[in-house]
């Protein structure tokens, strides 16, 4: 099955994950979703509110996707790609241009993100109350 694979940390999961979710889903038969850890989170400068264990059950409940394993690490994608025989990596154009090293291996798609939805700005209203 043509396999898509994507990458996130899915924090406080809203609209703008699910849309993205759903149009990888579509490029391929199968989509496999790696949800950062907490530790590698913290590398990427990131403090998500919920933990991983809860992120990724919420990612592998979403009916696009067919599976999700944890992102450790940056370097993972080119062995993931080997090891769940991907042919096609997406993500959101805020990432532009930043994977493209695996074009030697996969179809490499940036997806426009969703207006007005962020975890950040989830964060800004809720601390309001
Ligand atoms: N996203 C979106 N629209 C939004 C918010 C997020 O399309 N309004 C997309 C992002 O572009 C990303 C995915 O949803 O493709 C997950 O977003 P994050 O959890 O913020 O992912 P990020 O922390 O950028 O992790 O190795 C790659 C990184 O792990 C990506």
């Amino acid at each position: 099955p043509k396999t898509v694979i994507t990458y996130g940390t899915f924090d406080l999961f809203h609209v703008g994950h699910l849309n993205i979710l759903k149009r990888l889903k579509e490029k391929g038969d199968r989509l496999i979703v790696a949800v950062s850890t907490d530790e590698f989170n913290a590398v990427k400068g990131k403090k998500p509110i919920v933990p991983f264990e809860q992120r990724i059950e919420i990612v592998r409940a979403i009916k696009y996707v067919d599976m999700a394993i944890p992102e450790d690490n940056w370097e993972q994608k080119r062995t993931d790609v080997d090891k769940y025989d991907v042919d096609v990596f997406g993500i959101g154009e805020d990432w532009k241009g930043k994977f493209d090293d695996l074009e030697d291996k996969v179809e490499v798609y940036y997806l426009p993100r969703t207006d007005g939805i962020s975890t950040t700005e989830l964060k800004r209203v809720l601390s309001n109350f």
